[in-house]
């Protein structure tokens, strides 16, 4: 530990921490823009400048580590004169054009500027003309670019996938795409990470809510809802709920209020994703293979498979996701069920993931009908941020809202759909139904620990009916680029592996609220843990109306109608 003064007063401190950390941990807050938890810190943006005795001149928070007996003043004249300088030199080059920006009110200059009451010198000049909408995931509008280089920090660092560079000098300077083509046209995954970590509304998801809201104004559709796994531990926090709250009752209220006529549960579909995905596991045991086989829910690493590993495309499960599983059961077993033409029902999915906007526009995930027709599965994806934003623009009372229940009967989940929303929840998932038929034999213990986690690349072996099982489980793109190029290379071996693209699984989702809580991850993973806990079915195949489905319509998993509507293929 250290000693150090912050604006007069002691405190202890551990060394070898940044000034900023310090002043986190004494509660006490010191603005930054580029600065991330999640990025290695590059003291860019000069927002975060402190006074240091002995030093002449301010030195930037995030970069500057303390030590014994430092002096640190945080509110002298000097330094708030200072932020307010750096700040209107960001405003010079930024538009005042907030009534059409995406960041709303998560833009963390406005802000800044709001609290600093930052005037501009003068108007904003030169600003760039990069703006790029070919991506179904993510927009980009360069004007509006801040140059903190967190969207390519967190695309080389954690993603591993090195779209953008900074280009250009001074207050020119842009992140862009390698000889400036459309981000779609690059090997771009469309985690929409950047777009998460964006603190401005220079990369933002595709606004697809506008879409949405005309639809729900119209009124002259069937409109149903599906919710992921990963939303119901997140999107309170857009209304100011602790990090890790559980709000499935009043999210799925939210949905009615909207005006949607279903809502039903992904986790029902991930629940049938595991009688599939499992099925086919256990047919690669009879049959020899192809092994390793890897989970193929995770639309990102679908994209990464067909732009940077074609040669694993036969090892990955041909199950659908979760999400393309429940709007092909929509609109064919539901739509019969209530007696209406399957085109006349619009499902719109909320989602953690910007990269499910891509998902539902590749041709293999069309369904075909009885009569011919081809239709879209899954009409229209929001992220939990726009889902939220559509919340606030109807203005519905999010935290007042009483607990209502998913509609019947595609709204029944166990506590192994659940856990699909975090990393190693689908392998934990797909274990617990595959150890079973396999054995003929309930679990002793539920839980598998040894899959759970938040490290990178997680691995374990596990024992059924005598068999050594190896699995692996990565999450967060770098990580799982890793994994891959060993096992490409032959230096790693497993029987089953579990892909997710962002970190924490969907969690971490590049569509989740956005957070500067270096904590935030583990506290979504408790509440998807406590809602598997408390339920009280906890195996997917224990899942009655996945029962009911399959002897109503599906007949049984890997079916002849089952592949025709619940799987795909990858094309490099
Ligand atoms: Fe996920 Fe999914 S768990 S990818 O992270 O498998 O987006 O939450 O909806 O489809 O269920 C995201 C989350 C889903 C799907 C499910 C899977
Ligand atoms: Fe990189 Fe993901 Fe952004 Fe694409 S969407 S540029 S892969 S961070």
């Amino acid at each position: 530990m250290v000693k150090i003064f912050i604006n007069n007063k002691e405190y202890e401190v551990p060394e070898n921490i940044t000034v900023l950390e310090a002043a986190q941990k004494i509660g006490l807050q010191i603005p930054t823009l580029c600065h991330h938890p999640e990025l290695e810190p590059i003291g860019a943006c000069r927002v975060c400048v402190v006074e240091i005795e002995g030093a002449r001149t301010l030195q930037p928070a995030c970069t500057t580590k303390v030590y014994d007996g430092m002096k640190i003043k945080t509110n002298s004249d000097r330094v708030v004169n200072s932020i307010k300088f750096n700040l209107s030199l960001i405003m010079a080059n930024h538009p005042n054009d907030c009534m059409y920006c995406e960041a709303d009110q998560r833009c963390e200059l406005k802000k800044l500027v709001h609290i600093y009451d930052v005037r501009p010198l003068f108007p904003p000049t030169d600003l760039s003309d990069v703006f790029d909408d070919s991506s179904p995931s993510i927009q980009r509008d360069l004007s509006r670019c801040i140059k903190c280089q967190r969207c390519v920090r967190v695309c080389s660092e954690i993603q591993g996938m090195n779209i953008y560079s900074m280009i250009e000098r001074g207050y020119k300077t842009i992140p862009q795409t390698a000889f400036d083509v459309p981000v779609y046209e690059t090997d771009c995954i469309s985690c929409g990470q950047c777009a998460n970590l964006c603190p401005v509304g220079a990369i933002y998801e595709t606004p697809d809510w506008k879409k949405v809201l005309r639809l729900i104004e119209r009124k002259d559709k069937i409109l149903i809802a599906q919710t992921a796994p990963a939303v119901r531990v997140a999107i309170g926090e857009e209304f100011g709920m602790e990090p890790g709250s559980i709000s499935t009752g009043k999210m799925v209220a939210a949905v009615k209020r909207l005006g949607f006529d279903y809502v039903f549960d992904t986790n029902f579909a991930a629940d049938l994703t595991i009688m599939e995905e499992g099925t086919e596991l256990i047919h690669r045991l009879k049959e020899g293979g192809p092994f390793p086989m890897f989970t193929s829910c995770c639309p990102g690493w679908i994209n990464l498979l067909e732009k940077q590993y074609p040669e694993f495309i036969n090892n990955v499960s041909s199950a659908k996701s979760p999400q393309q599983m429940m709007s092909s059961v929509i609109k064919t077993y539901f739509a019969k069920k209530i007696g209406v033409d399957p085109e006349d029902i619009v499902v719109v999915s909320i989602m953690p993931c910007t990269a499910k906007k891509d998902e539902i526009t590749r041709p293999q995930q069309k369904i075909k009908l009885e009569d011919g027709r081809e239709i879209k599965a899954t009409d229209y994806v929001i992220t939990t941020r726009e889902f939220a934003k559509l919340i606030k623009f109807k203005e519905i009372n999010f935290m007042g809202l009483p607990d209502e229940e998913y509609d019947n009967p595609l709204g029944t989940s166990t506590g192994a759909g659940a856990i699909f929303g975090v990393t190693g929840g689908v392998m934990e998932a797909a274990l617990r139904t595959a150890y079973e038929i396999l054995t003929e034999e309930k679990l002793p213990k539920l839980e598998f620990t040894a899959v759970r986690g938040l490290e990178g690349i997680r691995e374990a072996e596990i024992d059924i009916k005598g068999k050594k099982f190896k699995v692996a489980i990565a999450h967060g793109t770098a990580s799982v680029k890793r994994l891959l190029d060993d096992m490409k290379d032959g230096r790693r071996y497993y029987d089953f592996v579990e892909i997710m693209a962002c970190l924490g699984g969907c969690i971490g989702g590049g569509g989740q609220p956005k957070s500067l809580d270096p904590e935030i991850l583990q506290k979504r993973a408790n509440a998807i843990y406590t809602i598997d806990e408390r339920s009280t079915l906890r195996r997917s195949h224990e899942n009655p109306d996945v029962q009911k489905l399959y002897a109503e319509f599906l007949e049984k998993p890997y079916s002849h109608i089952a592949h025709k509507l619940l799987h795909t293929y990858y094309t490099d």
